[in-house]
């Protein structure tokens, strides 16, 4: 089990709360948790960064839709870190379904869609190293 403080995720907070202008609640979540921002930029995903980053998903049926929705507008991409960061994320995150995320976490508070769910998290360490290499090749 990774445990290192320096343990790293890939976040991204998608154009739902952009558009919704829940950048400052999701990033006062992560930094009152005691988690750092190690880089975060805003920008557009094009259509081959959403194939590379959503590789295990190309072929499933939600993929069009969940595309057309991550490529519409500006995200936040950060790279957060702390102690067992990519296990911590996950459990503020919540659930995949909003309406089904327990009460207390950002899906749970604050979305009521399965795929306008608001944030995205790094699932493991291997998930981590290769999102954190595609949105953040300078950082190694
Ligand atoms: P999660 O790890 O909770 O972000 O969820 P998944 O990796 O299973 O799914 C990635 C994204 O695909 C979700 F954030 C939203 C989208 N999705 C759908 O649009 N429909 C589905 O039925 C499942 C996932």
């Amino acid at each position: 089990m990774p445990s290192s403080s320096d343990e790293r995720s890939l976040v991204l907070i998608k154009p739902d709360a952009v558009r919704r202008g829940l950048v400052g609640e999701v990033i006062g979540r992560l930094e009152r948790k005691g988690l750092s921002i190690e880089a975060m930029v805003l920008r557009t995903m094009d259509g081959q960064l959403a194939d590379a980053h959503y590789a295990e998903h190309l072929d499933k049926p939600f993929y069009p839709p969940l595309r057309q929705f991550m490529t519409a507008g500006p995200l936040v991409a950060m790279v957060v870190a702390g102690d067992q960061v990519i296990e911590v994320v996950r459990a503020l995150v919540g659930a995949t379904d909003g309406r089904r995320a327990a009460a207390g976490t950002i899906r749970g508070d604050l979305s009521l869609s399965n795929r306008e769910n608001l944030v995205h998290a790094s699932d493991s360490a291997d998930s981590a190293k290769r999102e954190i290499a595609l949105w953040f090749p300078e950082l190694g």
